[in-house]
């Protein structure tokens, strides 16, 4: 079968909830994945920061393989020999008291979100059911009603209705806005993506995070953050909230903490706001299986063995240095933007009306996979056991495909004043 054919039964027998760059991808390796032909690409997603450890790495899939010819799943009914060793691995990895384990990111996020409601009640003192939750307008935190009721995401959240009430919004790094917020009383948490992601790796100023916290701390709220993706080493610390020296007080960890293997998800947080859910309030059929548990524990051995962490901020600076470059060459890329190796440029429009997408495409057909974001911004979030050789060869094929959509889509240049 050829890429057309995997491509027209995904068309004919799979919800269209997607609309993917024409790549069949068979095999994947480090950076490196090949399609249904044999064509090899530099994977510059990395399924959006789940294979930060680089696709099928090797002590991960060895964790995974032995243990499922042992163990896969026993529910939490019963005790099994893999978790309580996970569960200690990653709050003495992270500094917590204690972990929730479940499996999809927005799982996670959920979960932070009930035991903020659960704390509110239980611990702060809020009238049940009055609590409020804060986000961020321009946020991602997933896909179900909860995290669509505190979208501000057309896409993500119109026809849903109607929504999850509780929630409020402030504009992403405005701390005045945030400040105002938490003037009422029954906040009890503001959940928030220490950088933003979808938003097109918005990167918010030196000290939001911090001060974020300080307010929230000052009002009694707890500070929720969202690292699904920005954490487990991919903007240059283990946790971007690192980067302002903050310890969130719930910590929401999934993707990468699988290193692309299978879903796990995990939220950590203290005794005194953990313990507010009791036996039976709150679990999933999977959610800290043996499987995940031991797989879980050789994703985040490979970031610390590997120092992937110090590997993103090393090679995030050199990239962002020759995306500069580029930027600087031309006219139809405006900006260069991220941390680590979690960055983004902002594609200018052209005159042929051709995007980001239609660059994504040129991209594809060099042998980098990337994909636009909200029209004119193209992430760039390679695995980040990348190489400073693998970068030089992505920026020059960046480059290469940059220079010739520029030369063929005349940017369409901003109206003066
Ligand atoms: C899609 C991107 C989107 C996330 C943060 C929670 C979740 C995500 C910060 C939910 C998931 C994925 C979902 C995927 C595309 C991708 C994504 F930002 F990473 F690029 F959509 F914004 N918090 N992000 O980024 O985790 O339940 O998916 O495991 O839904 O299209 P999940």
């Amino acid at each position: 079968m050829t890429s057309q054919d995997y491509i027209n039964l995904e068309d004919k027998y799979g919800a269209h909830n997607y609309h993917p760059i024409d790549v069949v991808i068979d095999r994947g390796e480090g950076v490196w994945v090949w399609d249904v032909e044999g064509k090899k690409y530099m994977d510059f997603l990395s399924a959006y920061s789940a294979v930060n450890q680089g696709h099928c790495h090797p002590k991960i899939i060895a964790a995974l393989t032995e243990q499922a010819q042992k163990l896969t799943l026993t529910s939490r009914a019963f005790y099994n020999s893999q978790l309580g060793v996970y569960e200690k691995y990653i709050t003495e990895f992270f500094g917590y008291d204690k972990v929730l384990p479940m499996n999809t990111g927005v799982e996670a996020v959920e979960t932070a979100f009930k035991l903020a409601r659960k704390w509110a009640y239980t611990v702060k003192g809020i009238k049940e059911y009055d609590a409020k939750i804060i986000f961020a307008k321009e946020n991602f935190h997933g896909r179900t009603m909860m995290a669509v009721s505190a979208s501000t995401d057309p896409d993500c959240k119109e026809g849903y209705g109607p929504y999850l009430p509780g929630i409020e919004l402030v504009p992403y790094d405005d701390l005045g806005a945030l400040e105002k917020a938490l003037e009422d009383k029954n906040v009890a948490a503001f959940i928030v993506e220490p950088i933003q992601g979808e938003a097109g790796v918005v990167v918010p100023g030196e000290g939001y995070l911090k001060k974020a916290h300080e307010l929230c701390k000052a009002k009694n709220v707890l500070l929720i953050c969202d690292e699904v993706q920005t954490g487990l080493a991919r903007t240059g610390k283990m946790l971007a909230s690192e980067h302002e020296g903050v310890r969130p007080d719930v910590l929401i960890l999934g993707k990468a903490l699988s290193g692309g293997v299978l879903p796990i998800s995990a939220v950590l947080a203290d005794d005194d706001i953990m313990l507010t859910i009791k036996p039976g309030q709150h679990g999933s059929t999977f959610g800290g299986n043996p499987l995940a548990a031991r797989v879980a524990v050789a994703a985040l051995e490979v970031l610390k063995e590997e120092k992937l962490a110090e590997n993103a901020d090393k090679l995030g600076k050199y990239f962002r240095e020759q995306m500069q470059k580029i930027v600087d060459e031309l006219e139809i890329v405006t900006l260069v933007r991220g941390k680590g190796l979690l960055n983004a440029i902002v594609i200018k429009p052209t005159a042929t009306g051709k995007t980001a997408w239609d660059v994504c495409v040129e991209l594809k057909n060099n042998g980098l996979l990337a994909k636009p974001t909200h029209g004119d911004i193209i992430r760039f979030a390679p695995p980040l056991v990348i190489t400073k050789d693998e970068i030089d060869w992505a920026v020059e094929t960046i480059r290469k495909v940059l220079v010739k959509f520029e030369a063929e889509n005349k940017p369409i240049t901003e109206k003066a004043g």
